[in-house]
């Protein structure tokens, strides 16, 4: 009978290297088994989307003025009630609502962690069966008692606890760091187990890939104009031309960049000069897995780590990939005046 290789779960791993922790007392652990959870339980619902009449929106907007889909509200009231129901989480931020969600009854208000999350990112791709993502910051709480607060909430990346995202694609993988490498665990729908299949996971050396959404061009800052023109250069020793690949869907642009080698781009512009991505729960928790995989992440001129919140939902210009990516696209802002 041939041996079936070691497997490694998702739980098994946790758990070991919780091990490595002396202090720690499982808390962590129990939250992102938790996370996985309600993963596993959203992954269901969005195999099923298109058999059932789940798909289309549910004329709702969320606070983003964004037409929510059901399975947006699904995948919030999901992750809300699986990490309520946890006791380690004393608060959500969530793209899907305008407030802070504290948890006060006697049992969760004692929850170590807090959590900013979107649920379910590039949710406008829903319909044409494109891949979407889960994205997940978890902080220490800074208050002392009670439900949590904004204040716990409006912490800066660098203090995060652990990060990381689910990718509902062709098959479906959650990739987070604790701050001690990437790690990627894929899910068996078999058995329902996330089970170790991209340990350490770092950039790759040659990268040749850039993503950004060429429709804004005229409203870029020129020195991402100029690096556009850079990558789309002919000088093979440095692989350009690069490869344009963009899916208008962070988690897997982002995730296709880890693996093959690539920047993300998401610009400020003349329209927005905060440009669209969410500090708290898009940026913030790809930054800390970019930074934990070799990679760097800013907004043009400050590393998006160090950016002190202040609101739940604002914005920022996002650039993030390889270290000698991102410091190039950097040097053209400084070029030309644009990395104040
Ligand atoms: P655009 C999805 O709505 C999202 O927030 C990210 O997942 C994605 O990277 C970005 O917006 C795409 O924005 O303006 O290119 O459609």
């Amino acid at each position: 009978m041939m041996q079936r290789s070691k497997i490694t779960t998702l739980t098994e791993f946790i758990i070991r290297r919780q091990s490595e922790y002396p202090h720690a007392k499982g808390a962590l652990t129990r939250l992102l088994n938790d996370i996985a959870t309600a993963a596993k339980i959203v992954n269901r619902e969005i195999n099923a989307a298109g058999l059932v009449d789940i798909l289309g929106s549910i004329g709702s907007e969320n606070i983003q003025g964004e037409t929510q889909k059901k399975l947006d509200v699904f995948a919030n009231e999901t992750f809300i009630t699986a990490l309520k129901g946890g006791g380690e989480c004393c608060a959500i931020a969530s793209e899907e609502n305008e407030k802070v969600i504290s948890f006060r009854d006697d049992f969760s208000e004692l929850g170590k962690y807090v959590i900013a999350i979107d649920p379910l990112d590039g949710s406008s791709n829903i319909d044409a069966n494109v891949s979407i993502g889960t994205i997940f910051s978890i902080y220490r709480r800074v208050t002392e008692v009670g439900g949590g607060t904004e204040d716990d909430l409006l912490q800066p990346g660098i203090n995060l606890a652990a990060a990381g995202y689910v990718i509902y694609g062709s098959s479906t993988m959650l990739v987070y760091s604790t701050g001690k490498g990437v790690n990627g665990f894929t899910l068996d729908p078999s058995v329902g187990i996330f089970c170790l299949s991209h340990p350490d996971m770092h950039f790759p050396e040659k990268a040749n890939i850039y993503s950004i959404n060429e429709g804004n061009y005229i409203y870029f800052p020129e020195g991402v104009k100029q690096y556009l023109k850079y990558c789309q250069k002919d000088d093979p020793e440095s692989f350009r031309p690069y490869t344009s690949r963009y899916i208008g869907s962070l988690v897997s642009d982002f995730h296709r960049n880890l693996i093959k080698g690539g920047i993300f781009l998401y610009p400020g512009t003349a329209k927005k000069p905060e440009g669209k991505l969410r500090l708290l729960y898009e940026c913030n928790p790809i930054a800390f897995l970019a930074e934990h995989a070799g990679g760097k992440a800013s907004n043009g001129q400050k590393r998006i780590l160090e950016i002190e919140p202040k609101g739940l939902h604002q914005r920022s210009p996002f650039f993030v990939g390889p270290r000698w990516m991102v410091e190039k696209v950097e040097g053209f802002l400084r070029e030309a005046g644009e990395n104040n």
